[in-house]
């Protein structure tokens, strides 16, 4: 084993093809760790940080950890520096199953690039076993960069992508809408109250109405922005700013058309997931559903039954509690074999104002829940100036705060609908992640501002 010693960096950009030509001349070209498969037997310079580093007897082991993964980096001499230091490696990769990721590198030259200068408040090689996650995330400008955090946030940029990538093959157009707004969009107290130069003013709970004032322009709308909602209760799924992956689009005929859609949508995702995140999943443990079942459709009324008949659980009220949830959950994966089942038909007084009433005082208003949670609300919507103010009048709301929403209703609306995705739960229950707090890179919920 050769013994380091300094290299000489050659600028932070990552191999291109003048590296790949330098490399036939003999040059060490640097790669990503998650490329080093294809290059066993070479020489290769890694660039990235000290994750975890261990000394036998003057046998470095050191785990450098870079944007795409971790690797064991093996050389004789003095220890590499303190945790978290960014470090160049060169050596030759080598294969070797006691390894992490099966492969190491037998180094021949390590670089300190930047010392870390303190050492980590969390030692994120031991973050699996940190036993408190308040710990974890009041340090979580550092701990966000240990390996279940990066893999879990690159899951949820891979769906953020297949979301946008299905959506625009079937010809969807992306908007930007406002996130400081004159009224809330959903109902309920969660609202911020913002100053706006001495108006009041809220951040948006949703873009819905927005979205829907763009089915005039392109029929086809799509958003992916934060929202934010003033929740008082802490719980695993709720977030004071999450990530919203929105839809909606015209001539539909009914609220088929959004769960065919939906199901379409959330499969695509999912698929992309498992092509592109095989290392991601692997590291966190997670087992991605079954895309090959249809997704079941029950009445609300239905799932009340089913729950109460079948668990012996009874939800009054006009919603599903939690545990109806989890338990028509499992009904759908006992009974059909999917981990997703839409809810349908709720009633008027659950669902916000915009919702298509029917006749019999339901709505063309649905849930879908994924492994016993809600991940998604959506629905047909009120496309009629008369059928519109009426809702908002029979439910105390003043249509003169929605009055630019409501003329557009007199100016040509076709039947439409949508859904709006939380990122974070699709992400936390996709990966087995108990808190939804740990599917954003910096949560915001009832207490936390910082980091
Ligand atoms: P809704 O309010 O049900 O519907 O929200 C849609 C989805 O967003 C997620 N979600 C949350 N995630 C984290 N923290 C929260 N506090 C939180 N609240 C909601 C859930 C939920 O299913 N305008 C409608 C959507 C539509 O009809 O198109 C809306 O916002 O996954």
């Amino acid at each position: 084993m050769a013994s380091a010693t300094s290299v000489t960096a050659t600028g932070p950009s990552p191999a291109t093809a003048a590296d790949e030509a330098g490399a036939r001349g003999g040059v060490v070209v640097r790669r990503p760790v998650r490329a080093l498969a294809a290059h066993v037997g070479e020489r290769v310079e890694l660039r990235g940080w000290v994750h975890q580093r261990r000394d036998l007897g003057g046998i470095q082991f050191l785990h450098l950890r870079d944007g795409s993964g971790l690797v064991q980096c093996v050389f004789e001499g003095v220890p590499p520096p303190l945790h978290e230091s960014c470090v160049a490696v060169r050596g030759r990769v080598v294969e070797n199953a006691s390894a992490p990721g099966g492969l190491e590198i037998q180094a021949d030259a390590l670089e300190v690039i930047s010392l870390a200068t303190a050492p980590p408040p969390v030692e994120l090689a031991k973050e699996a076993f940190h036993a408190n996650p308040e710990t974890l995330l009041e340090y979580r400008h550092i701990t966000v960069r240990g390996l279940r955090a990066q893999a879990t946030l690159k899951v949820q940029a891979e769906l953020v992508r297949a979301f946008r990538a299905f959506l625009h093959e079937r010809d969807f157009t992306e908007i930007f809408t406002p996130k400081l707004v004159a009224a809330g969009a959903e109902g309920g107290a969660n609202l911020f109250e913002v100053d706006y130069y001495g108006q009041r003013a809220y951040l948006a709970q949703s873009p819905q109405l927005y979205k829907q004032i763009m089915v005039a322009v392109y029929e086809r709308v799509f958003e992916t922005a934060p929202v934010y909602r003033a929740e008082r209760h802490h719980t695993s799924r709720h977030l004071a700013e999450y990530l919203s992956l929105d839809v909606e689009f015209g001539f539909i005929e009914d609220d088929g058309d959004v769960m065919d859609l939906q199901e379409a949508l959330l499969k695509a995702m999912v698929e992309a997931v498992a092509a592109t995140c095989r290392r991601e999943l692997d590291l966190l443990g997670a087992a991605l559903p079954d895309t090959g079942v249809t997704f079941p459709r029950v009445p609300l009324l239905e799932a009340r039954r089913l729950v109460l008949e079948r668990y012996g659980h009874q939800t009054g009220g006009k919603d599903l509690d939690p545990e109806a949830e989890r338990l028509i959950g499992r009904w759908a994966e006992e009974e059909h074999g999917s981990d997703f089942v839409f809810v349908t038909h709720y009633p008027r007084a659950a669902r916000p104002f915009y919702t298509y009433a029917t006749a019999d005082g339901s709505t063309r208003g649905l849930d879908l829940i994924f492994r016993g949670v809600e991940i998604t609300s959506g629905g047909q919507r009120v496309h009629e100036h008369a059928m519109l103010l009426r809702e908002l009048r029979e439910r105390r709301m003043d249509p003169a705060a929605f009055a630019g929403y409501l003329d557009v209703f007199q100016h040509g609306m076709p039947p439409h609908g949508g859904f709006a995705i939380g990122a974070e739960r699709l992400t936390a229950l996709l990966l087995g992640i108990p808190n939804v707090r740990f599917a954003r890179a910096f949560p915001r919920d009832g207490s936390r501002l910082h980091p």
